[in-house]
Parts: C-alpha cells; sequence; structure tokens
C-alpha cells in the first residue's frame, strides 16, 4: 500500500499524542493539603494532628541546600518519625499523594531478614474495618542529592485513619527531609521546587521567600523564543560540554509548551550511575532515580516504552540522556533511531534533554555503542556533555544546565553569573 513517506522521528508519533491527549484531559482538582519547609515548624509546637516519635533522635536544623529541614539521626533499633493525621473528611474517596525531598549521602547497615528497615516516606491507611494498607518510597543511599520521594494511596470512604510519615525504621542512618507535601487527587508532578528551590535560592541566612506558603504548582507554560544571537559556543574538546546558538534555537523551537517542575533533572540511561553526578547545579534537584530507567540494564528501547510515564509524572524540566559509558549491551540495528527518538520524545513531552556521551574507550564492542549515539546527536542537534573523569562531571553537569537555563528556557540566572561557577569541584 502506497503510503505519505514521514519522517523518521514521527515513527512513534501516535504514542506520544495520546500521551499529550490524556494529560490535556486531566481535570486541574488537586488540592496541597500541607506543605511544610520546615523553616518556621517547631518540633516542641507542633500544630494538631501532628507528632513525633524518638523525640531526641529528630531535629530541625540549618542544611546549606535548603535552609531548615527535618534531620533524623536514627541510632539504629529504633523508629524515630514525625507523622501528620490527615483529616479523613478531607481525603475520604480522594487519591492522596505524599511526597518531600530526601537526602542520604551516607549508608546505613541493612537489618538482617528486614529490607524494610530504611528511611522511607510512607502514607498509612486503615480503613473502615480496621485494615491496614500502606504506601511508600525509600531514598537511595550514599546520594549526594536531594531526592524527590513520594508515595500514594486511594483513600476510600469512611477511613478511620490516614497518616503520613517521614520515617526511619530500624536502621541506623542518617537523613534529612525537607518541602513535606500532602495532596489530594495530584495531577502533574509534586510542588516542591516551586518554593524551596526556584524561589529562595539556597542561601544559609537568606530568609525563604515562600516560607510557609503554598508554592505555585506549576513552572513556564510555553518557552518564549529568545534572541540566540549572543549565545555563547562550547565545544566538547574545549569544556567537555557542547552547545550554540544553533542548539539553543532549535530547542526553543522543539520544546513542547511545557508544564515542567521549575529546576527538577531527572538522569536516566544505561551509562554511568547517577550518583557519579556528584551534587546536581545550585538551585536544582535531582528527581529521584527511576530504576528501570537507569543502569546498565536499559537501553534506548526500554527508554522508549517507559519515559512518556515517568516524564508525565515526574516533569522534569530537563533530562540527562546518559549514553553508554562501557561495553558490554548489544545495540539493536535501530540504535541510532532510537536514540534520536528518545532525544524527540524529552522534547515533545516539555524536558530539555541533555545527551551524555562517553567517547573514549578501547575495550571491545565499544563502537556498536558509540557509533549510534554519536550519528543520533549529529542527527538531532541537542545539547551535549562528555563524561570523562568522574570528577568532571559535576562541572560539566553544571555548565550545561546553567547554559540550557540561559539560552533555553529563556531564564536569568540567580547566582554570580556563568563563568564564576565553572571549575572543577
Ligand atoms: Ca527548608
Amino acid at each position: 500500500m502506497a503510503s505519505t513517506p514521514v519522517r523518521r522521528s514521527n515513527r512513534r508519533f501516535p504514542l506520544i499524542l495520546a500521551v499529550l491527549v490524556v494529560s490535556a484531559q486531566a481535570v486541574l482538582a488537586g488540592d496541597v493539603l500541607i506543605f511544610e519547609d520546615f523553616e518556621k515548624l517547631s518540633l516542641t509546637q507542633l500544630p494538631p494532628g501532628w507528632g513525633l516519635r524518638e523525640e531526641s533522635e529528630l531535629a530541625v536544623v540549618e542544611q546549606p541546600e535548603r535552609g531548615k529541614c527535618l534531620r533524623i539521626k536514627a541510632r539504629g533499633g529504633s523508629w524515630p518519625h514525625l507523622y501528620v493525621e490527615l483529616d479523613p473528611a478531607k481525603v475520604a474517596g480522594k487519591r492522596v499523594r505524599l511526597s518531600a525531598l530526601v537526602l542520604l549521602p551516607g549508608e546505613f547497615a541493612a537489618v538482617p531478614g528486614k529490607r524494610w528497615a530504611q528511611p522511607k516516606v510512607q502514607l498509612q491507611l486503615k480503613d473502615k474495618n480496621g485494615a491496614d494498607s500502606d504506601a511508600e518510597q525509600t531514598p537511595t543511599q550514599k546520594t549526594p542529592t536531594w531526592q524527590l520521594l513520594q508515595a500514594a494511596l486511594n483513600i476510600p470512604e469512611q477511613a478511620q485513619k490516614v497518616t503520613a510519615l517521614l520515617r526511619v525504621d530500624l536502621a541506623a542512618a542518617e537523613v534529612w527531609f525537607d518541602n513535606l507535601c500532602v495532596e489530594t487527587d495530584p495531577n502533574g508532578p509534586p510542588p516542591q521546587m516551586g518554593a524551596g528551590i526556584a524561589v529562595a535560592p539556597a542561601k544559609v541566612d537568606a530568609p525563604t521567600a515562600a516560607a510557609g506558603a503554598v508554592p505555585p504548582a506549576i513552572a513556564p507554560e510555553k518557552i518564549a523564543t529568545a534572541d540566540v544571537s549572543h549565545v555563547p559556543s562550547r565545544t566538547l574538546a574545549g569544556s567537555g560540554v557542547l552547545f550554540d546558538g544553533n542548539i539553543a534555537a532549535r530547542m526553543q523551537k522543539e520544546l513542547a509548551a511545557s508544564k515542567a517542575l521549575r529546576n527538577s533533572l531527572l538522569i536516566v540511561g544505561p551509562g554511568q550511575p547517577v550518583s557519579e553526578f556528584g551534587k546536581p547545579p545550585r538551585d536544582w534537584a535531582l528527581l529521584a532515580e527511576q530504576k528501570p530507567l537507569c543502569g546498565p540494564t536499559t537501553n534506548p528501547r526500554t527508554l522508549l516504552t517507559l519515559l512518556p510515564e515517568a516524564l508525565e509524572t515526574m516533569r522534569p524540566e530537563i533530562v540527562v540522556l546518559v549514553a553508554d559509558t562501557k561495553p558490554g549491551r548489544r545495540a539493536a540495528s535501530s540504535e541510532a533511531d532510537d536514540w534520536q527518538d528518545v532525544i524527540q520524545l524529552c522534547l515533545r513531552l516539555g524536558a530539555v534533554p541533555l545527551l551524555a556521551i562517553s567517547l573514549e574507550s578501547t575495550e571491545d564492542g565499544w563502537e556498536e555503542l558509540r557509533g549510534p549515539v554519536l550519528e543520533a546527536a549529529r542527527n538531532t542537534v541537542c545539547p551535549q556533555l562528555e563524561l570523562k573523569m568522574p570528577q568532571t562531571h559535576a562541572r560539566r553537569l553544571n555548565e550545561a544546565v546553567r547554559l540550557i537555563e540561559e539560552h533555553v528556557l529563556g531564564r536569568a540566572l540567580s547566582g554570580p553569573a556563568g563563568e564564576a561557577e565553572l571549575q572543577d569541584e
């Protein structure tokens, strides 16, 4: 059957279109019940419905990046937590989502036979018959960056009790929590970054602009087309980052109207572990690592399958696509097209793709993986960074994000202007 030729990158358009239609149909019925950034909370004078266990292990402390936070320094063998009992009448028949930013830079010893013995955010439900259920998410340990965790439950009518908890169960661990948020019937991502990171630049002594306020849920509707005539050029051979006016113009043109979560970053792909990127750029938050989307078991095909839902729910503003950093995986015959489609998918779902590639290897099988990525990179014209020495990853990521922030997202930078922040860490 004869058919009109279509551009290769439109191959999966029906799938992408379906995702966009579903999102457009979502009713904006969400409601923020609680948003606590800990700037003014006193653990000794908690609001009604709030409470603590093992109070000697909990403290509100100043944290350089996020102002005041809840720290749980669990000695092990205990159940320290902060809990909030929700008004059952306000959540009956609704979906409730708990979310929080969590920092767990250290590691903790597993408790034998108890895999659940970890730090976590958790929602607990006791239904009208007294049956208990819960939903929770645990952070990745040894991660020097803030992770956005969330857990959601559908609350039946006549629930006896619904409780949101920030907790450490049995393990000896030191963990920080910030921006505890409880919403009903959530649409889109949690609003965490709206107040803490984007509005109030992280400065220890600065007042938090939005302390106590419910943050705006959503970032820019449409990326304004900005002048690209003064965009600086960066090359992989020079600073390890590829960016210029052409790339900026193309990103602006292709980027769909976005409801991305301001200053949020998601790192996916088969290459280097997320933790090797170190801290994200200042004022940016790393969305929690999504296991099936990261690590050596994933590939561009898997990303094409899983990214639409992930981007739809997490709404990152930038997606770092980490291509393979060592040989081992067999490339599909459509590998280059698949990478190209992944890049295009990010743009169609409102996220700026940033391709992180590794160029140097002499190992067998390397060219099979590297060639297709480079081909996709040439064909799509997107921002890139080269993964070389681990100690330069954070600096390169920072530089690429700053360039995207200023020249694609059209945002004036909040800190001291760019160049000063570009040294290796
Ligand atoms: Ca805070």
